[in-house]
């Protein structure tokens, strides 16, 4: 069949979209109907050429969702039909990271910079019949896309796919850092330092997690009273103040129990660790461009405060457990999914939803398929 995608050639471009043919499912495969896919900066990353992908044409997109239209041979987790959120780490089950219940760290991760599907083969093909791989074994900015089984999560079918596409990504990114890394504690204070798609679920989390005090940094306003609007306590705007000056005033002096840190540059990393209080943790979220090799935090400073620098991926989550631990919050009105989609667009428009996104508009823009 054929498909309308947006394909990556060339850093510094803006995605194409064509009109590409698209095979049927192998074995251990599925077909999705897209519905939606959010606008994740780490797809920006590979446009801009930061985030380095192995080969092109390459179709990016991996937060997404959408409906089974049809199963490849001895698939068994899933059927025609059934709603799914994309995962953009598969979960085979079977390695020992899967074995022993992190499946964020399944080794199948090493894929997502690759292309082909599981069996080293593509399903997508272009015009000239050269061969698209597909960002995250899923590249999503298609209208349909054949997956590895082990990249779906089903879902509910109440939930709209709309706003649940961000749940396997950005949603379970920043609120899993603050559950399932850090350990966030009932009456304790957090410090997130950029709050967008995936900083702003970390003060959600944070907010779950019963912390007393959740400040949010970041340069853009906007960002800042949405913050506060999804239970950030105290906002700082790091165009005119100093992040760590700040966080000493709010807290009397001693620093926050826990700093998140989800932009991907090493200064702000830095001033998360200055901004943490002795024992207190620092989790790094954002994937820092390969050009950085060191981060600026003092060895002294780590010792006498006895501080822990950590990271994190995908929220250090098992994703088919949390998509729909997290959509059942949100069902009780706990975790605010609809008020993260700021704009959407359609497909053709993924190029403008991305400078939205750059020009610091959104939460998140999704594309949503007609
Ligand atoms: N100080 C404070 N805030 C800043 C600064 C600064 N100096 N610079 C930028 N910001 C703010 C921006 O205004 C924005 O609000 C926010 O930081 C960044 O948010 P977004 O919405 O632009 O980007 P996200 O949230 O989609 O993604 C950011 C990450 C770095 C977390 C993401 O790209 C990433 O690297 N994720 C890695 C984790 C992962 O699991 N990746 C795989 C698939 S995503
Ligand atoms: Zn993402
Ligand atoms: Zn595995």
């Amino acid at each position: 069949m054929k498909t309308r995608a947006a394909v990556f050639h060339e850093p510094g471009e803006p995605l194409a979209i064509e009109e590409l043919d698209l095979d049927e499912p192998k074995a251990g495969e599925v077909r999705v109907r897209m519905a939606a896919v959010g606008l994740c900066r780490s797809d920006h990353n590979v446009m801009a050429g930061t985030r380095p992908v192995a080969m092109t044409p390459m179709v990016l997109g991996h937060e997404g969702a959408g409906v089974v239209e049809a199963v490849g041979p001895g698939v068994t987790r899933v059927a025609e039909g059934d709603h799914v959120v994309l995962m953009f780490i598969p979960t085979c089950g079977v390695c020992d990271n899967c074995v022993a219940g992190r499946t964020h760290s399944c080794v199948l991760a090493a894929r997502i910079p690759l292309g082909p599907q599981l069996d080293d083969t593509y399903r997508l093909h272009d015009a000239a019949g050269r061969d698209v791989g597909q960002f995250c074994l899923i590249g999503a900015f298609s209208e349909h896309v054949v997956v590895p089984e082990l990249s779906v999560c089903v879902v509910d079918d109440h939930y709209p796919l709309e706003v649940a596409c961000l749940v396997g990504c950005g949603v379970v990114g920043g609120y899993g850092a603050v559950v399932n890394r850090a350990g966030v504690t009932p009456g304790s204070s957090v410090l997130v330092i950029g709050v967008g798609g995936v900083g702003m679920n970390a003060v959600q989390g944070a907010r779950i997690a019963g912390a007393d005090v959740i400040v949010a940094a970041d340069i853009v306003g906007r960002k800042l009273e949405w913050a506060a609007e999804l239970g950030a306590t105290h906002t700082i705007d790091a165009t005119t103040d100093d992040v760590v000056a700040r966080v000493m005033e709010i807290t009397g002096g001693s620093g926050v129990d826990f700093a998140f840190e989800a932009i991907s540059r090493p200064e702000t990393i830095g001033q998360a660790f200055d901004s943490t209080a002795r024992l207190g943790t620092v989790t790094v979220v954002g994937l820092t461009p390969s050009r950085y090799d060191a981060i600026p935090v003092s060895p002294l400073g780590l010792v006498l405060g006895q501080k822990t620098v950590m990271g994190t991926l995908y929220g250090t989550s098992n994703a088919l457990v949390e998509i729909p631990k997290v959509l059942a919050m949100y069902d009780e009105g706990r975790f605010k999914l609809d008020e993260l989609v700021t704009s959407t667009y359609s497909l053709d428009e993924v190029n403008r939803g991305y400078e939205h996104m750059v020009a610091g508009q959104n939460i998140r823009g999704v594309i949503t398929f007609g």
